[in-house]
Parts: C-alpha cells; structure tokens; sequence
C-alpha cells in the first residue's frame, strides 16, 4: 500500500506540502528520515525516537545483510518487529555503501563483488539480490540498487554509471514482488545536466512510486549541488515524493525543500552528536569545548527537547569528556529534535505561505554562528 498526496505547492518557489501512506501509517512531506544503519538509530530507543516525533527512519540493506542477515530478520517476522519500530521504514539499497568499499569491491554488469567491512569475506551483490534482501527486511520502501560515481569524475565515467543505473533500475522492477512494499528509482547524472537528463527519463518511463536524487553530497561544492536540484526536481513527475539522499545539514534542506524535495536523510545529525557536536538555532555548537564547562544554559535556549529542557551544557560536557553513554545520549536527542523540529516548523510555513521568509529568518540566525 502507498500513496503520495500532494496537499500544498508554495506560489513563489517550489516548496511542496504532502502525505506519504505506507502499510506502517502515514508520514508528513518535507521530512526528514533519522539513519538506523544496524536496525537502530545509535543510541535512541524507539520509544524515544517516537517521543521526539521521528514519522520513518532509513535503514541499510548492506548492513543488515552482513549482520545479521537478512534471513535472520525475516525469520523475526521483518524488520519493524525485530527493532519493535512500528512506522515506516525505508531501506536504501545498498548501492551506495558497496560503492564506498574502495578497493573492497569489483564492478560488472551482473553487480557487485566486494569484501565484507566486518570479516573480509566475500560477497556479491546484483540488483535482485538487493531487491530480494530489501524485500526480505520487509521496509515499507526500497530502493533500485544504482552505481553512485564519486566527485570529481570524468563524465564518460558517470555517463556509464547512469546507463547501468538505468537497466540496474529495470532489473529492480522486474524482480520486485512484495505485498505491502513499494520500489523508488535513483536517478544519478553527476554535475551533468544532459546526463541527469536522461537518467531521469529513463526512470521516468519506469514508472516508479517515487524518486530519489542519488550522486549529490559526494564533496561538490554546495553551490553546485544546488544547481544539480535546480534542474533536476523540475524533470521529476510532479505527483511523485522526491527524496535527496545522504542530505541533512540544516541549509541544506531548507535549499532542497525550497527547490522541491520531500524527503531527506542523513547521518550526519547523529554522528556529529557522538562527537560532542550539536545543532543550535545560532548554528553549530561544540559542546566538548572548554569554553562550555561552566556554561549553565540548555544546548540550546530556544530548543524545548528532553536534553535542553533538563540539563546544562556544562553536565552534558562532563558527560562526554568522562565517555559516559548519557552524554551521548543527550545530544543525539537534542540533534534529532532539532532538525524533526525544523522539518515540522517548514511544513507549518508552507502551510502558512511564509515558507521563504521563515527559511530567510533561520538562516540569518543560524549564521550568526556561536563558537
Ligand atoms: N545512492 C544510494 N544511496 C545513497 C546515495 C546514492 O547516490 C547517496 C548520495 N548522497 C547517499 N545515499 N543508493
Ligand atoms: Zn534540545
């Protein structure tokens, strides 16, 4: 079961207001997925992710099909009752993490053979084997198994990489047979508009529920990523949720939801919070610094989360410097709320028609950066 349902279009950009339904329930659009690579987001449980107002989170098919399998799983009744998450859930296919083995993996046309991160054990991984682990996880949406290119890269290489996406994507479809759970494609192209182009064409003639812009956030510069979004969600069937993967620094969504894309995930806020770093209204705010050892305020003041609502940057700094699990803890829940809570106020804008004014006004603030 799925649909998309577009509720709202802003008159002066592309910023768009919607429902997704799967079989887990139904999630607002623009929205951002929190990452539970390993059936978990590090650090929270479900019941927290839920009380922070998490709608789906993303998991990985590379991950999970190494550890602990994805048998396994399936023999749990899927991935929702194994973590005991009950809302949807996405897994991305992984095309991507496999292609970020380096020197762990060999490309054909058949798939990919790599070398698994764990034990070093060998491993292959074709578009139908993708689809039938993702299928045997159970996530409510999967994704075509793609070739993402790095950046920088000659365009005769992406190029390549788009037209084995593309028959990739096809193998996908016509392997992919679930009840409940539906397939995205993942148009790629790089920094080449005519490639994109195509990518998305092709794609587009598939049919698919929903789209995914791949191969952007490799180390482009921001400008240019934005460019890329600029020509490419408007290619993109205006019916269909739009999804940019691997994006999720705060400028950078408002950007994306500005040009048109409905869904966003992104290590990033949990990773940065497990190093002692943290989201703020007024930007980004180390909290491991000396400068906050005495500091008595919340995180941040305007921030009404578990974390800022009972606790000191000063505790929480403690927390971290002695490596207590607390500590950790506290600023992965601030960081999720921060940007949840930031994805809620921009459905509230759009919904308002103030949705440019209110980016215009976060960003000024959240570039006034603190130290
Ligand atoms: N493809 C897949 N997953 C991804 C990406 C991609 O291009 C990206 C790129 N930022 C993140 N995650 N399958
Ligand atoms: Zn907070």
């Amino acid at each position: 079961m799925f649909e998309f349902k577009l509720h709202k279009e802003a008159a002066d950009c592309s910023a768009r207001l919607g429902t997704i339904t799967t079989a887990h329930g139904t999630i607002q659009t623009p929205i951002f997925m929190p990452v539970g690579t390993l059936a978990t987001v590090k650090a929270m449980s479900p019941r927290e992710l839920d009380e922070i107002g998490a709608q789906i989170i993303l998991s990985n098919t590379y991950h999970l099909y190494l550890r602990p399998g994805h048998g396994l799983i399936h023999d749990a009744g899927g991935l929702h009752k194994f973590m005991n998450w009950e809302k949807p859930i996405l897994t991305d296919s992984g095309g991507f993490q496999v292609f970020s083995l380096g020197d762990l993996r060999k490309i054909t046309e058949d798939g990919v053979e790599f070398r698994s991160h764990i034990d070093g054990s060998k491993h292959f991984f074709s578009p139908e084997h993708a689809t039938e682990v993702q299928m045997a996880l159970g996530s409510d949406i999967a994704m075509t198994f793609d070739q993402c290119p790095p950046y920088p890269c000659e365009r005769e290489e992406v190029r390549k990489a788009v037209d084995r996406t593309t028959r990739w994507a096809q193998r996908c479809l016509d392997f992919h047979n679930h009840d409940y759970q539906v397939l995205f494609g993942i148009v790629q192209g790089g920094v080449y508009r005519d490639l994109r182009e195509s990518s998305t064409e092709a794609l587009v003639k598939m049919d698919f529920p929903g789209y995914a812009i791949g191969g952007l956030s490799v180390g482009e510069p921001k400008p240019l990523m934005y460019e890329v979004l600029d020509y490419t969600t408007p290619m993109l069937p205006r019916e269909k949720p739009r999804y940019l993967m691997g994006v999720g620094t705060p400028d950078a969504l408002l950007e994306g939801v500005a040009k048109g894309v409905d869904m966003f995930d992104c290590v990033l806020p949990t990773r940065i919070a497990r190093n002692g770093t943290v989201m703020t209204s007024q930007g980004k705010l180390v909290v491991r610094n000396a400068a906050y050892a005495r500091d008595f305020q919340p995180l941040d003041p305007d921030c009404n989360c578990y974390a800022c609502s009972n606790f000191s940057r000063a505790y929480i700094r403690h927390l971290i410097k002695a490596n207590e699990i607390l500590g950790f803890r506290l600023t992965t829940i601030h960081n999720l709320h921060f940007l949840l809570d930031l994805m809620s106020k921009v459905r509230q804008a759009i919904t308002e028609e103030r949705f440019l004014q209110f980016k215009d006004n976060f960003m000024r603030q959240y570039n006034g950066e603190q130290k």
